[in-house]
C-alpha cells in the first residue's frame, strides 16, 4: 500500500493542496496532508494509518509486525515526521523510556541510513526513515529552482540570487502579497511603538537600544517592512507582469528597495544582491512571506 504524505503544510498555500489533495483522490490514491511539528496532526495521522493496516489485516492473513517506508527527496521532513509519529505512537511504558530519534535538519542529505522507529502496538508497526533521494541529474532550470527552494539540493547550485528572483517572480504572481496591503506605515509604526514605550515608562535611551539591531532580518518590524515593501513596489507596477522582462524590472526595482530595508550596505553590487538575496530566502522558508505550494496544479495542466 502506497500513503502520499504532503508534509509542511503549515507553510503550503491552502488553496492549492485541497486541490493536490484532491487530484491524488480522484488517481484513487491513498493521500495525506499534515504538519510533522503539530501534535495533533500527528495523532490523527496515526490513527489513520492503524485504521489502513486494520483493513489490511482483515483483507489477509493477519501480521502481528507491519513495516512502513518513508521514501521521498531531500528536506520533506521524513525524519521529523518518523520521530514525531515515534513519540506520539501508542507503545508500552517500557519501549518510551527508549525513545530514539532520527536527526532532523534544514540542511539536505542529513539522513544518511536506514533506521527503525516504532510508532504502534497490536499490531506492532514500525517506521523506516530513509535518506533523501532525488535524480543524479537535474536538467530543468524550474526544477531545480523548486527544488533549491523547497530545501532539497543547496541554494548554491542554482545560485541564491537566481533562487531569490524565482521566489520574488512567484510571489509577485501569487495573491499572497495582497494580505499586506492594510499593514500600518513605516511611520504610524515609529510612533505607535515610542508612544507604547512612553507609556510603559520606558526611557528614551532603551527606545533606541531596542531599535538598534536593523540588520537582524528575522525581528518583526523588519518582516514588517519588507513586506510593506514587497507590497507596495508589486502593486504600483503598473506594467504586465505576464511579460519576462517586465517582471525583470519589478523584481531588480524590489532588490534595490529591499536592500535598504535589510540595511545591507553599500558594498559591490554582487555581494550586496547575495545578501539580499539570503535574507529574503530564509524569511520565504520560515513562512514569513506568505504560504506557498510551488507546483500549480492547474498551471501544470495535471
Ligand atoms: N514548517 C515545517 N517544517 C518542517 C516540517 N517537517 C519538517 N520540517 C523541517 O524541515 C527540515 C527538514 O526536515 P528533515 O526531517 O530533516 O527532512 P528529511 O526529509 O529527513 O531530509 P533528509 O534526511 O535530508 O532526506 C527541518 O528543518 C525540519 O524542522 C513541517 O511539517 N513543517
Ligand atoms: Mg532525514
Amino acid at each position: 500500500m502506497h500513503i502520499i504524505v504532503l508534509n509542511k503544510m503549515d507553510l503550503a498555500d491552502r488553496l492549492q493542496t485541497q486541490k493536490w489533495l484532491e487530484y491524488f483522490g480522484e488517481q484513487n490514491c491513498i493521500c495525506y496532508g499534515i504538519n510533522s511539528h503539530n501534535k495533533d496532526n500527528i495523532k490523527v495521522f496515526l490513527n489513520f494509518l492503524q485504521a489502513r493496516v486494520r483493513e489490511l489485516n482483515k483483507l489477509g492473513q493477519p501480521k502481528h509486525t507491519i513495516t512502513m517506508m518513508l521514501v521521498g527527496i531531500p528536506n520533506v521532513g521524513k525524519s521529523a515526521l518518523a520521530n514525531s509519529l515515534h513519540q506520539i505512537g501508542r507503545i508500552s511504558a517500557a519501549e518510551k523510556g527508549r525513545l530514539k530519534h532520527a536527526i532532523v535538519s534544514p540542511v539536505a542529505g542529513e539522513t544518511k541510513d536506514i533506521s527503525s522507529l516504532k510508532i504502534a502496538s497490536h499490531p506492532n508497526i514500525y517506521v523506516l526513515d530513509t535518506p533523501g533521494v532525488l535524480p543524479t541529474e537535474i536538467l530543468d532550470a524550474e526544477v531545480g529552482a523548486k527544488l533549491a527552494l523547497t530545501g532539497a539540493i543547496k541554494d548554491c547550485l542554482v545560485e541564491e540570487q537566481e533562487l531569490a528572483r524565482y521566489f520574488l517572480a512567484i510571489l509577485n504572481s501569487s495573491d499572497a502579497y495582497k494580505d499586506w496591503k492594510n499593514l500600518p506605515s513605516e511611520e504610524v509604526e515609529r510612533s505607535s511603538e515610542d508612544h507604547k514605550a512612553k507609556l510603559l515608562g520606558i526611557h528614551e535611551a532603551d527606545i533606541r537600544r531596542r531599535k538598534q539591531y536593523p540588520t537582524d532580518h528575522t525581528q518583526d518590524f523588519v518582516v514588517r517592512s519588507v513586506r510593506r515593501t514587497l507590497f507596495e513596489t508589486v502593486s504600483s507596477f503598473k506594467e504586465n507582469l505576464e511579460n519576462e522582462e517586465k517582471m525583470g524590472k519589478l523584481i531588480e526595482a524590489q532588490f534595490v528597495a529591499l536592500r535598504e530595508v535589510f540595511h545591507v550596505p553599500l558594498g559591490s553590487d554582487e555581494d550586496g544582491i547575495y545578501k539580499v538575496a539570503k535574507k529574503l530566502l530564509n524569511l520565504y522558508r520560515t513562512g514569513r512571506l506568505g504560504h506557498y505550494t510551488l507546483d500549480d496544479i492547474l498551471r501544470n495542466g495535471h
